[in-house]
């Protein structure tokens, strides 16, 4: 093949958010878009980690991506990469591009420096809705803000790059190796099937026969995301579930039209069939998940119950040394992001764990992690993840799940009644004690408002005497507060500093009021507010979350001037 430099002018906008850069697939579509910000990633790299490099390509096999895979390469091939991996059909989970950086070894003993993941995450897919594309790191893990603000930078000025138009599209339904030969030596696109890789991985992490005895079978609903793929292989064919127990796990381009975000809202199917939806005379299954539409996500239910995100990492964090071989030797940390309710902070007091709370996004994780300093994080957007890899990864929150109900039963295998999920949760929080915990999402909104309501929030922050004043006009039951800031994040490796990562109001009690602006939507604006509450007392735990809290919603709503700025009377999602 031949390497074509083509004239390019910028496009706006082309800012990586909390992860990568997620846009309409028109806009992708545009002649050069998707090459500019290609062309802005390779030029922000070390040299060496494009010439001659390993390059994985891969996504959720959302709509383009099969373009994009062509385009990429062709790129590739045309800046001196060496060669590039490809998940059969562009299929490959986020947190499986993760291992396979980090495990996966050519031929030739070379091991791959970064990922292009093709992914928009939960948001829906299809021709006229999302797109995106980010890279991660030879650690395994998305690019830090240094390398995204070059990204951006280079995009604002960039003015040509470099493709191989006449490199032939590689038919990337078919596993093997192509070769060609370009100006600067040979260049080979690996198709693969990383399903293989990944399963490899989860069994050096958790024991499958002790999994296998407590035969119960998760009923996984993949939202018809790239995690079907790994589900069917991993429940069925490993783990002997039956085929029935898997919903929507057949990845497709438009995610069947439906919003690949498991959460009680979108997840639908699962939600009535674990007993919290539609109600139906059949007796619900004792264990339920769901992923978004990369795979990093997960929604964990019992029969009847919902295990809130940020329990979730608590409790897994709580029960790992026991229950997950990979943990045996103890934890060297625990993180959550900001947001994330402080149940994992009681767990790292209890059990003397090294903890941190980073800004939102799973970069912040990244750093921790290589520094040896952290073994399990989460987020309360339904991700949890370990230090096998460097992104969150839904599978393998299911299969610590599967690992501690393993655990807590493995005495009562004989059809004594089982520990349950919410046995767990609720034997967890007489421990910990509970805490209470919502997020109220208002997406779409337009952005100017957002702006400022956001404004309005931090310019009150001067005065919490005033802030106290109107607090108690709205509700007379709730604590002061105390302390009003925008979190900042130094980074304890390498001392960067993160500003502006979300409003926090915090009372006397230890509620929490967050407000956030997404940085993954593709229009408008989405305003995030994160609304916690901290009960201790054992028998006051077991109280409606919505009820518990709705003193403490009734003021964040009204503080902020919600209704006011926005015009919405309720929010989109309630997690
Ligand atoms: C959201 C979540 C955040 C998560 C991010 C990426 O970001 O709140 O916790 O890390 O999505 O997840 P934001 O900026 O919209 O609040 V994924 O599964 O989209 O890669
Ligand atoms: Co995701």
């Amino acid at each position: 093949f031949s390497v074509t430099k083509k004239a390019t002018t910028p496009f706006d906008g082309q800012k990586p958010g909390t992860s990568g850069l997620r846009k309409k697939v028109t806009v992708f579509q545009q002649p050069h878009y998707l090459q500019n910000f290609v062309q802005s990633t390779f030029n922000a790299l070390p040299a060496d980690q494009v010439k001659g490099a390993t390059i994985v390509v891969s996504g959720d096999g959302r709509y383009f991506s099969k373009d994009a895979v062509q385009i990429i390469t062709k790129m590739a091939a045309a800046n001196g990469v060496r060669r590039v991996w490809v998940g059969q059909d562009s299929l490959m989970s986020t947190p499986a591009v993760s291992g396979v950086i980090r495990e996966r070894v050519a031929a030739d003993g070379s091991k791959a420096t970064g990922a292009f993941i093709l992914t928009a995450s939960h948001n829906p897919g299809g021709p006229t809705e999302d797109f995106g594309i980010k890279y991660n790191m030879e650690n395994g893990g998305p690019a830090p803000e240094s390398v995204t603000d070059k990204i951006f930078s280079n995009t604002k000025t960039i003015t040509e790059y470099l493709i191989a138009e006449d490199l032939p599209d590689v038919d990337i339904s078919v596993v093997g190796v192509t070769s060609f030969s370009g100006p600067e030596g040979p260049f080979d696109v690996d198709v693969f099937d990383s399903t293989i890789d990944y399963i490899k991985l989860m069994k050096t992490i958790f024991d499958f026969e002790s999994i296998k005895k407590l035969l119960a079978s998760p009923n996984y609903d993949a939202l018809h995301g790239v995690a079907g793929n790994y589900a069917k292989r991993i429940f069925v064919e490993e783990l002997g579930a039956d085929e029935s127990s898997l919903l929507n796990c057949v990845p497709k381009e438009d995610f069947g039209g439906g919003h690949p975000d498991p959460n009680l809202t979108y997840a639908k199917e699962l939600v009535d069939r674990m007993g919290l939806g539609k109600s139906s005379n059949v007796e619900p299954p004792e264990f339920g998940a769901a992923a978004d539409g990369d795979a990093d996500r997960n929604m964990i239910l019992g029969k009847r119950f919902f295990v809130t995100p940020s329990d979730s990492v608590a409790i897994i964090a709580a029960n790992a040394v026991q229950s997950i071989p990979y943990f045996a030797f103890g934890l060297k940390g625990v993180a959550r992001s900001m947001p994330t309710s402080a149940a994992l902070d009681v767990v790292a007091k209890n059990l003397n764990l090294k903890f941190f709370e980073v800004p939102t996004g799973w970069k912040f994780f990244g750093n921790l992690m290589d520094a040896g300093m952290c073994s399990i994080c989460g987020e309360e957007s339904f991700g949890t993840g370990s230090d096998h890899i460097r992104e969150k990864d839904g599978i393998w929150a299911v299969l610590a799940w599967l690992s501690i109900l393993a655990f807590k039963n493995k005495d009562n295998l004989g059809g004594d009644k089982l520990v349950t999920v919410e046995d767990i949760v609720r034997q967890h929080w007489g421990t910990y004690g509970r805490h209470y915990y919502t997020r109220y999402d208002y997406e779409n909104v337009d952005a100017e408002a957002a702006k400022e309501l956001m404004a309005n929030l931090v310019s009150m922050q001067s005065s919490l005497s005033d802030v106290n004043k109107l607090i108690k006009e709205i509700r007379s039951d709730v604590s002061d507060v105390v302390a009003a800031d925008e979190f900042e994040y130094k980074d304890p490796v390498d001392g960067s500093v993160s500003k502006h990562q979300g409003i926090r109001y915090l009372f006397g009690d230890g509620s929490r009021l967050v407000f956030r602006l997404s940085g993954t939507g593709s229009v408008g604006a989405t305003i995030r507010v994160y609304i916690e509450q901290y009960e201790k007392d054992s028998s006051k735990t077991g109280r409606d979350s919505q009820d518990a809290l709705a003193p403490l919603v009734d003021v964040a709503l009204k503080l902020s001037k919600m209704q006011e700025y926005t015009g919405r009377s309720a929010p989109t999602v309630i997690t």
